[in-house]
């Protein structure tokens, strides 16, 4: 059975440290580490149209997401990276998984849940199938694993429960994909309330750090990052988040483990400490923010790997959408 990794990010606004440390750090690892068959790294548009947006934005998102990517270090000579929605056959899995989904189980999303309520246009069925279609984008490439952030283990677990519903019904096909979740970085917390995540879609713009910001914005932000009054330097997410949070961003970014990073500052005060954390951040944006202006400026070369990564993709998830077919009773003349 091959090895195949599949994985996926919206294009639905800025990215941020969270986005970085908690998902694309970790595909760049994987992607080094060779472990795998094939690595499909798309865009998500067809997520990202769930909730009201606007086109010209996605439009530009899309190729943005594309260059960040590729600034990030992924290399499309390992891995195959490419817009979602040109390769039809991601809508079309969406619907035949639809048809053994549940909307019960769907309503229990929590991503739903916190996304419904924030609708102001009304919440389309689209954002209820969500995750349907995300367990179509892993299934279509049988996918053995897929590495994400810690939000996406419930989405995850429903991808797991489709494919075997579809394997019990309609006989063996699919693998039971397994979810690839970082120790540390899993969960990067807001800045201004550490016991919520760090969201793109977070309406306060110092609650998160946009891979974007500049080094001047980065500094002033975790400057003013939520701390606790107690003046201790130590990991304790329930009692002290955002201190945690802090060491936690601090030991992606260095490299170090949040028990060295205790210790080296044991005794130093907050304002020292977030300096510290700040000069880590600032280490590892700035040097991708030099090579994302690059790439966006080469728009012939981000066309051609996403019309490369596309008809690649395609070439797969042909295969197994027909094969799919056939175990429904589609597909007349096979
Ligand atoms: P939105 O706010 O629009 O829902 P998001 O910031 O949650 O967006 P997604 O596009 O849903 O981002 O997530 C892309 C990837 O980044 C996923 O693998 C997700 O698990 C990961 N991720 C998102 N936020 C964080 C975070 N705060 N910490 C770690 N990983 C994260
Ligand atoms: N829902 C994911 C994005 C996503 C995804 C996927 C991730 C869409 N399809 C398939 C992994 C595999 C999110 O990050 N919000």
């Amino acid at each position: 059975m091959s090895k195949n990794f599949v994985t996926g990010i919206q294009p639905s606004g800025r990215l941020t440290l969270g986005n970085y440390l908690g998902a694309i750090r970790n595909f760049v690892k994987l992607q080094e580490e060779k472990d795998y068959d094939e690595f499909f790294v798309f865009i998500a548009d067809l997520h990202a149209i769930t909730v009201s947006y606007n086109p010209s934005d996605l439009r530009q998102n899309i190729k943005k997401l594309a260059a960040l990517y590729l600034a990030c270090g992924l290399d499309p000579s390992k891995v195959t990276l490419f817009v979602q929605s040109e390769v039809h056959e991601h809508a079309e899995i969406g619907y035949l998984l639809q048809t053994i989904s549940y909307i019960g189980e769907l309503e229990r999303m929590t991503q739903y849940k916190d996304k419904k309520v924030k609708q102001v246009e009304g919440v389309s069925s689209a954002l209820l199938t969500y995750p349907v279609l995300m367990a179509g984008d892993i299934l279509l490439y049988n996918a053995y694993a897929v590495p994400v952030g810690l939000d996406q283990k419930q989405h995850l677990e429903l991808a797991r429960t489709i494919s075997e519903r579809f394997n019990n019904k309609f006989g063996d096909l699919f693998n039971i994909p397994i979810p690839l979740i970082q120790k540390t970085g899993a969960k990067i917390m807001s800045l201004q309330d550490p016991t919520k995540k760090m969201s793109k879609s977070d309406p306060l713009e110092k609650a998160s750090i946009y891979l974007d910001d500049s080094e001047d914005v980065i500094r002033k932000k975790i400057a003013s990052a939520v701390t606790d009054s107690d003046g201790i330097i130590k990991y304790d997410e329930k009692n002290k988040p955002g201190i945690s949070n802090l060491l936690a961003i601090m030991a992606c970014c260095s490299g170090k483990s949040i028990q060295t990073l205790e210790n080296e500052f044991k005794g130093a005060g907050y304002g020292e400490f977030k300096k510290a954390v700040a000069n880590s951040v600032v280490e590892v944006i700035i040097p991708i923010q030099k090579k994302y202006e690059e790439l966006l400026k080469n728009q012939d070369y981000l066309n051609k790997v996403l019309d490369d990564g596309a008809i690649k993709a395609s070439y797969f998830a042909k295969k197994q959408l027909s094969k799919m077919k056939r175990k429904m009773g589609l597909e007349r003349k096979k």
